[in-house]
């Protein structure tokens, strides 16, 4: 594995049977801007400034760890062990701390703050995402001509291979979106310059030079993976068409779904932005950080992640919300109760399901990523019917939740609003909405991969006990 060469005969997947597309060429503006150094100040090339962080980095975690190497930072109990590793300190992740009250700070900024300094696009208001992932990885608010060079970097990786395009096309029409989209990352993983350089025996200083590589490859191929999903399934196999390297990784992965309202490219960039990251303990980040750590190549390691996106309790949640006010509509019709509502809640509850879209394992709070959501709704679609029983339930959901005394979150996380938004401006598509979760959190994740090779984390390992194990250890005596 890894060691074929680069397939030369690329293509940006065309319909299903239709002509495939070949990628376009670049135009010279592109060129100079990927050749990095645009803007005369400020370094424009994302490797560059790597390369100049990294040293740093090492060193001041080297003499931070030679202080306090052997520092007690808490303790583990049982119940941690038996729930879930809850509140367990156990993994370093630069990227982003998610802080039970008030929510993700990507690098010590807010949502708030991030849709207020990162770069817009051009007429726009909403982050791009270019300039999240660019925060993500240096810790700095880029600058607009690195966010544009981004755009233009993603643009020319953006090619599939033709193998890829073959397998989506080939998948049966009952193939859950998010294992189609998981099944052709793993296959894409033919194009891992990092596992090509392992096999030929690259020295481990320069792992994270090809981590970053297949990051930027695979984040650029992902929006043509997942609209030619998105098309085989649901738009006939028509083709996704060609990337505009003028364009933002949004604004072309918008058109290649075949989605060109302005309002909805804004959509796209906030919807891409918000779910990039949440620290490293939720089960997508997790994953690919285990998975990443026994060096598997960055496409093996976000094909993990997305399996784990893929359950109900995580990512699925947000089609789970949309099924599970579809049900409601149906029973209840589209003008609502409160009283009525409640019964539909406890209902639910009673009926030994949770409430989607509701609860945390870490916030206390209301997910700010709701509230954002919430903010976009309130400016573009403020009497759509859908968006006014979302916000009819985030008032009387809590309450219900607290009334049963079980979950220690009662207010409501990111999936209980994303679907809303996407529906409004006909992507009613409810199975699909995982994968455009999907396709944002390789930001974060593969931010901290690159992060993750250049510090020369260790394969994670931790120990297990056996409940005999564990009660020999802490003295139990039964009865
Ligand atoms: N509806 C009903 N019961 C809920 C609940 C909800 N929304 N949230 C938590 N509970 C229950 C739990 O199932 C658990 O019940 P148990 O004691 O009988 O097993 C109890 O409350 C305590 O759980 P908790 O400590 O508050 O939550 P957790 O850390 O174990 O789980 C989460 C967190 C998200 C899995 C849970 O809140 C949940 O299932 N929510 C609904 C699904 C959802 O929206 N997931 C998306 C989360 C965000 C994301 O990752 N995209």
């Amino acid at each position: 594995m890894g060691s074929r060469p680069h397939r030369a005969g690329v293509v940006l997947g065309g319909g299903r049977t239709g002509r495939r597309c070949r990628f376009p060429p670049p135009p010279p503006s592109a060129l100079a801007a990927a050749s990095g150094f645009v803007t005369g100040a400020a370094v424009s090339n994302l490797k560059d400034v790597l390369a100049s962080m990294i040293p740093k980095e090492q060193a001041k975690i080297k003499s931070f760890r030679q202080q306090h190497g052997s520092t007690t930072i808490g303790q583990i109990t049982v119940d941690m062990v038996y729930g879930g590793m809850r509140g367990m300190k156990g993994l370093i992740y630069e990227t982003s701390v998610l802080d039970p009250d008030e929510g993700i700070r990507f690098r010590g900024y807010s949502i708030p703050e991030c849709q207020k300094l990162l770069p817009k696009a051009a007429g726009g208001e909403e982050p791009l995402p270019e300039g999240l992932f660019w925060l993500l990885v240096t810790g700095e608010m880029p600058t607009q001509e690195q966010v544009t060079w981004l755009s233009r970097e993603w643009a020319r990786r953006a090619a599939l291979p033709s193998h890829v395009v073959t397998m989506l096309d080939n998948f049966p029409t009952n193939l859950h979106p998010m294992s189609q989209l998981s099944a052709a990352i793993t296959a894409l993983n033919s194009e891992s310059k990092f596992a090509r350089a392992y096999a030929e025996g690259i020295h481990r200083a320069k792992y994270w030079e090809f981590i970053y590589e297949d990051a930027m490859d695979l984040i650029a191929k992902l929006p043509c993976v997942a609209a030619k999903i998105y098309r085989n399934l649901y738009r006939e196999g028509s083709s996704i068409g060609a990337i505009d390297p003028n364009l933002d990784w949004s604004h072309n992965f918008a058109n290649m779904l075949g989605y060109a309202e302005p309002q909805f490219i804004e959509l796209m960039r906030l919807y891409l932005t918000i779910h990039s990251d949440h620290e490293g303990g939720n089960v997508s980040a997790h994953t690919s950080h285990l998975v990443g750590s026994a060096l598997s190549d960055p496409y093996l390691a976000f094909a993990a992640a997305m399996n784990g996106l893929a359950g109900p309790l995580h990512g699925l949640a947000n089609q789970e919300v949309l099924l599970w006010l579809t049900d409601l509509q149906k029973e209840l019709g589209t003008d609502v109760s409160d009283e009525k509502l409640r019964d539909f809640i406890w209902n639910t509850l009673n009926s030994g399901r949770v409430v989607p879209g509701y609860g945390h394992a870490v916030l206390r709070k209301t997910d700010p990523r709701y509230s954002c959501q919430r903010e976009f709704a309130l400016k573009h679609l403020p009497q759509d019917p859908l968006f006014k029983l979302v916000a009819q339930l985030y008032k009387i959901v809590p309450n219900v939740l607290l009334e049963q005394g079980k979950a220690k979150n009662p207010w409501p996380n990111v999936d209980a609003h994303s679907g809303v938004l996407l529906q409004y401006y006909g992507l009613k598509e409810m199975n699909y909405y995982t994968v455009l979760f999907g396709v944002s959190r390789a930001l974060g994740v593969l931010a901290q991969l690159i992060w993750s090779r250049a510090l020369g984390f260790p394969l994670e390992r931790p120990k297990s006990m056996s409940t005999k194990g564990l009660m020999q250890l802490v003295g139990y005596k039964s009865g």
